[in-house]
């Protein structure tokens, strides 16, 4: 399935051949019927000898409708492009060669129509397209001279046709949906209906979709899919399409508007672009109007120079990076140029010389868009994110690039993220010789992380270690600063009778608060059990050794004797080494050594 986009000068007979082709009118107004003009897209399909379907969107010559010719063949890849033999090459030509050559379009063909008026001059009409189709995609384009009224070279023209949809490459049916809106109407009994060219993914009934416009975007449900004016379960690229939708009435729906698959694009007003055709972007007007899709939309440009450029929309379309877009001097029937799409989320541009710094930038970015660079920049890039800008997800880590889980990191942002983190670690132990490591939120933000998920590789790049709800150094230093020496004491003090715990009051005397117990005990000084009761961390294996020489079960009152301590202690003890699975409990009065 196919869509081709008419295009030529006004009166060359575009119509007239599509009518020809499909034996359906494309002019669908009475006006457009009366002054025999094209005014608005037309649509008409056909199946070719070679059982290729084809829908035709005809578009209007006449310049002031260039921007419905636009809407046309924005989202159509193929061209059917139209000269008369009889007046040859005119100034709408110009414009609509233009417009291809800024899409990058690169199929179709050429009818030289209208021949039977001019039979003499079709082989110089032919040298003279050749000629100025030479910079475009349809440089080797087949030309066909034909005529619409006597049916001459109709039969060629299809078979020309055929060859060519042969050629165009089949787009994906699975990718994200971002379907052009070029008509809304309303049919009584089903609502709302809108049309467009449908150039990649699936459209099915029930499908939810973002409708994104000038006025915002809210979420729409398909309510049922038409194909040529019948219910189809789903339709897929290339076709012309209408939906109905459960939504907002139709006349809330304009063409420029568009449906996409949610999430999945990023609407923006800010780009960076690079020029493709035209003249340069210095002599371009600074108000402009940027044709994409079906949409028309004013904006402001910012030249870097001849070749790159800034431009902010007056309200944000669904831009992927490599889109081609046309720009049209406001107020102006001609097209200035093409440009191409190079950043959907350009950094903003505060000091001098960031313009400067910015084009040479772009002089060198890849249109197709480039994880590696985008990682650079952001220092970390998550694969969705990589989709929803348009660059292709790295099937393995590129060089360069580290990835972890869903992120892809750049090694340099990385090693200096990890400096940074192993500098805020060090920075606030110096505050805090006994603070237990920084929170995760903490270190994050100490290294201005982008998201906090990055925080487990850069602890590991860092050689530091999670430790629960902490960032922290592997070791734990042994020195606790202030309350050194009361744990010393301490210490010295549980080595000469290791069950005798201080009590409350001694501990507050030491100066060993909360904190510093805290801090005894993660850096292995200190072992705390319920109830307050300090020890030392060899306490439980010391306490083994006395109990092993009860014989059989014990009582909690044995223990106490056995370990000259007193219940304070003993209970918690003897509760953390069954714990430990060192004891056992066998009933209310009794334990038993696990041996
Ligand atoms: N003799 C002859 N006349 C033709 C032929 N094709 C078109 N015409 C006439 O040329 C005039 C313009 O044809 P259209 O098909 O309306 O031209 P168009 O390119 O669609 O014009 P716009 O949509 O306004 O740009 C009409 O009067 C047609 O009858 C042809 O092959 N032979
Ligand atoms: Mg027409």
């Amino acid at each position: 399935m196919f869509v081709v986009a008419t295009a030529g000068h006004v009166d060359h007979g575009k119509s007239t051949l599509v009518r020809a082709l499909t034996g359906i009118e494309p002019d669908r107004w009475d006006e457009e019927k009366r002054r025999g003009l094209t005014i608005d897209l037309g649509f008409a399909w056909t199946t070719t000898p070679a059982g290729h379907e084809v829908s035709f969107v005809d578009v209007p010559g006449h310049e002031r409708f260039l921007g419905n010719m636009l809407a046309g063949i924005g989202p159509a890849p193929v061209v059917c492009f139209v000269v008369a033999a009889d007046e040859g090459w005119c100034r709408q030509s110009d414009d609509h060669r233009d417009a291809i050559a800024a899409l990058g379009i690169e199929h179709g063909l050429i009818a030289i129509s209208r021949a039977d008026l001019a039979p003499d001059r079709v082989p110089a009409v032919t040298a003279q397209v050749r000629d100025e189709l030479k910079d475009t995609g349809l440089r080797d384009a087949p030309i066909v001279p034909v005529s619409a009224v006597t049916g001459a070279g109709l039969g060629e023209l299809l078979v020309e046709l055929d060859a060519a949809l042969g050629a165009v490459p089949k787009p994906p049916d699975d990718s994200r949906i971002r379907f052009w809106i070029d008509r809304s109407f309303t049919i009584r009994g089903a609502g709302t209906v809108v049309t467009g060219t449908l150039s990649a993914g699936t459209l099915r009934p029930e499908e939810h979709l973002l409708l994104a416009g000038a006025h915002g975007s809210q979420e729409v449900t398909v309510r049922g899919v038409q194909q040529h004016g019948s219910a189809v379960a789903s339709a897929g690229p290339v076709n012309r399409v209408a939906l109905n939708l459960r939504s907002p009435g139709a006349d809330a729906i304009h063409r420029g508007d568009v449906l996409l698959t949610p999430g999945a694009w990023q609407l923006s007003a800010l780009l960076d672009v690079r020029r493709t055709t035209g003249s340069g972007l210095d002599d371009a007007a600074a108000e402009v109007v940027v044709h994409l899709g079906t949409a028309a939309v004013p904006a402001r440009l910012r030249p870097f120079d001849q070749e790159t450029a800034r431009l902010t929309l007056s309200h944000p379309l669904p831009v992927t990076i490599g889109d081609r877009i046309i720009l049209r001097n406001n107020g102006s029937q001609r097209i200035a140029c093409g440009v191409q799409v190079l950043d959907v989320d350009p950094p903003a541009l505060r000091r001098r010389g960031d313009g400067r710094r910015r084009a040479a930038v772009l002089h060198g970015a890849d249109p197709s868009g480039d994880a590696r660079s985008e990682a650079a920049r952001r220092g970390a890039v998550r694969s969705v994110d990589l989709q929803r800008l348009g660059i292709a997800v790295p099937g393995r880590p590129a060089d360069g690039l580290r990835s972890d889980g869903d992120w892809w990191i750049d090694e340099h942002a990385l090693r200096a993220w990890a400096d940074r983190l192993r500098g805020a670690v060090d920075a606030d132990r110096a505050r805090n010789p006994l603070s237990p490591g920084l929170s995760h939120k903490a270190a994050a933000d100490a290294i201005e992380l982008p998201d906090v998920s990055l925080l487990a590789a850069v602890v590991r790049e860092a050689g530091l270690v999670l430790r629960g709800p902490l960032v922290t150094t592997q070791q734990q230093p042994a020195d606790l600063g202030p309350a050194e020496a009361a744990v010393s004491a301490l210490e010295s003090r549980l080595r000469a009778e290791p069950f005798t715990a201080p009590e409350a009051d001694e501990l507050t005397a030491l100066g060993l608060g909360r904190r510093e117990l805290a801090a005894a005990e993660r850096t292995g000084r200190l072992l705390r059990l319920d109830g307050g009761v300090v020890l030392l961390p060899t306490a439980p294996a010391l306490a083994m050794r006395e109990l092993a020489t009860l014989p059989g079960p014990f009582t909690t009152s044995q223990a106490r004797g056995a370990l000259r301590t007193t219940r304070r202690v003993a209970i918690p003890l003897l509760e953390h080494l069954d714990a430990r699975g060192w004891t056992k409990r066998l009933d209310a009065g009794h334990r038993v050594v696990v041996r």
